[in-house]
């Protein structure tokens, strides 16, 4: 029987690109469910990590980082993020310092219209030199916004999380066990195999490149007499020339790419895998409703 006290609530995570959003919700988890990098727009869709204790169970969802759109594929995105906003029961707007003021103050200006609680994370404070700066950087933020409440937090250390699930649980509602105990998250696992090739891609390829990449896994088959999981993955580029750089020389890179991917893979799924990746160019995917589709992206059309 279900305790009548049980408590419950989806917690979107968000804020401008590069914030911490994904490192944050993979401490609170304290196992890695959402990819991160040093690069902006890593995240492209909603990812959910759920903790479940014996009296509550918090859903927290990373969103992609709410910026400036340039284009319809990001504007997407942000809407996804935004969308987010109204269907949460809290909100955890994660900020870095006093970067990102233009786009803190858009994100501001739309949880106005809203009635859920925002709590602000200061983050990144293992950066911040001196110490004296954080009161009225608080203090600053105070008054911009009426905050359940601001917390610093280095999300990459740990530090003030163990804050933040205090804060989140007072404010959960009554609501019941939405997924069973042992679910981390609600994504399939052929989602975050995509996900960790992306990744890879996003720490070992310059520039540009990653942004004209998406990740499709075509095939995923168990072999549990071998103890052996065998995946197929495209990476879908939108021009030749990034094709070439993906592969590197003499295949190099792809070679690189896959290795690093396939032991985070082995980590994720405790078993062998055989991972083979190759190259496809989609010309301009990022345009193409159907492609976006097919990638599992939204699309504004
Ligand atoms: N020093 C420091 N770096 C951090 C901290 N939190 C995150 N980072 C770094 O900031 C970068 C961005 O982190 P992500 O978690 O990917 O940021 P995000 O907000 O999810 O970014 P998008 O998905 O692109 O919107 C990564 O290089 C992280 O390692 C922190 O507390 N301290
Ligand atoms: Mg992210």
């Amino acid at each position: 029987m279900e305790n009548k006290d049980f408590r419950s609530g989806y917690i979107a995570i968000v804020g401008a690109p590069n914030a911490g959003k994904s490192t944050l919700l993979n401490q609170l988890l304290k196992q890695k469910i959402s990819i991160t990098a040093p690069k902006p727009q890593t995240t492209r869709n909603r990812v959910t990590g759920i903790l479940s204790r014996a009296d509550c169970q918090i859903i927290f969802i990373d969103t992609p980082g709410i910026c400036k759109a340039s284009d319809e594929f990001n504007r997407a995105m942000v809407e996804t993020s935004l969308s987010t906003l109204s269907e949460s029961d809290v909100v955890l707007l994660v900020v870095e310092q006093e970067a990102d003021r233009f786009v803190n103050e858009f994100i501001l200006d739309n949880l106005r219209r809203i009635a859920t609680p925002v709590i602000l994370l200061i983050n990144k404070i293992d950066t911040l030199g001196n110490k004296g700066l954080l009161l009225p950087l608080m203090e600053s933020w105070r008054k911009r916004f009426d905050f359940r409440a601001i917390i610093p937090i280095s999300a990459i250390k740990g530090d003030g999380t163990g804050e933040v699930l205090a804060e989140v649980t007072e404010l959960l509602p009554a609501g019941p066990r939405y997924y069973p105990e042992d679910y981390v998250t609600d994504q399939p696992e052929r989602f975050f195999v995509a996900e960790l090739i992306r990744e890879k891609i996003f720490h070992l390829v310059r520039q540009e490149i990653p942004y004209a990449v998406a990740v499709l896994v075509e095939k995923f088959s168990e072999i549990p007499e071998k103890n052996l999981i065998e995946i197929e993955a495209a990476i879908n580029v939108e021009r030749e020339s990034q094709k070439g750089i993906i592969i590197g020389k003499g295949g190099r890179m792809l070679k690189e790419i896959g290795k690093q991917a396939r032991l985070e893979i082995e980590t994720l799924l405790g078993c062998h895998i055989y991972l083979g990746l190759f190259v496809r160019v989609q010309k301009n995917w990022r345009k193409d409703p159907r492609a976006l589709q097919e990638f599992g992206y939204p699309s504004n059309r």
